[in-house]
């Protein structure tokens, strides 16, 4: 194995990430007439500085010029599903660790719902994905989400540690998990990922005092940072919180 390089997406070795696969996830619901273009994605990611841009391969391909111009690090999704789906979730490879390569990503992402009947599938490709990207030293990093008729009987911060371990005890790089509001069950998550590195996801738009809170909640946690999509390219002023998070993440 290569040693994998975090510099590439990470600044001071912290991290805040701009998600942007929701159209795919959840559908374009999460968008108005502004943010549904992935034009003004890309130059949000620029203008606002983020370590990193989360996409899809189709849109990878479609606006690679653009990507390519910005010069925001690509950490290019590599599985998904969409919400119309019931039942235990899958998340479907759509993307080789090799394209992601050929499109000049620094970084690959991958979803595994523990406590889904799928899981061992994800495990296992998962496997494959971080054995290929870490031979060229590109940094995984696993969205570890509990679901599935089966995590119900568990308590949400039982689950977060769960996830994060599981990021370590399976290679992730870094870990990016929900976080539910416990900090101290977060500070635990976070100290059961070991050297695997922790990012938060944003969920779904707050108030901004309740997001901000959060972050600090975060960061004092131990978490190297955020990878967020809603709560940024949903506030009405984009720039403006995104200052305010970088502001509490770097200072
Ligand atoms: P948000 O900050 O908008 O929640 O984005 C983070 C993220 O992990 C996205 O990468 C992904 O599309 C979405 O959340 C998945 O959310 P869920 O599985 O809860 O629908």
């Amino acid at each position: 194995m290569k040693r994998v390089n975090l510099k590439d997406i990470t600044r001071q070795g912290k991290a805040i990430f701009l998600a942007y696969d929701q159209g795919l996830e959840h559908g374009p619901s999460d968008f108005n007439d502004r943010n549904v273009d992935p034009l003004y994605i890309i130059d949000l990611a620029k203008r606002g500085g983020f370590t990193s841009l989360v996409l899809q391969k189709g849109i990878v391909e479609k606006y690679i010029e653009e990507i390519r111009k910005s010069g925001v690090p690509l950490l290019m999704k590599l599985n998904g599903k969409t919400d119309l789906f019931r039942g235990d979730p899958i998340s479907s490879q759509i993307c080789t660790v090799k394209e992601a390569i050929d499109f000049g990503a620094k970084a690959v992402g991958f979803t595994i719902y523990i406590g889904s009947q799928h899981e061992g599938k994800m495990i296992e490709q998962f496997e494959a994905i971080e054995r290929e990207a870490h031979a060229k030293g590109l940094p995984v990093i696993a969205w570890i989400y509990a679901r599935g008729s089966s995590v119900r009987v568990r308590s949400s911060s039982e689950l977060m540690a769960y996830a994060t371990r599981t990021g370590l005890e399976t290679g992730a790089d870094i870990v990016k998990i929900k976080y539910d509001g416990d900090a101290k069950g977060l500070k635990w998550a976070i100290k059961s990922a070991g050297r695997t590195k922790v990012v938060i996801a944003g969920g779904m738009k707050k108030d901004e005092g309740l997001f901000l809170t959060q972050v600090k909640e975060i960061m004092d946690a131990g978490a190297i940072g955020l990878a967020v999509g809603r709560n940024i390219w949903q506030h009405k002023d984009p720039m403006l919180i995104t200052r305010k998070v970088k502001k509490m993440l770097w200072g």
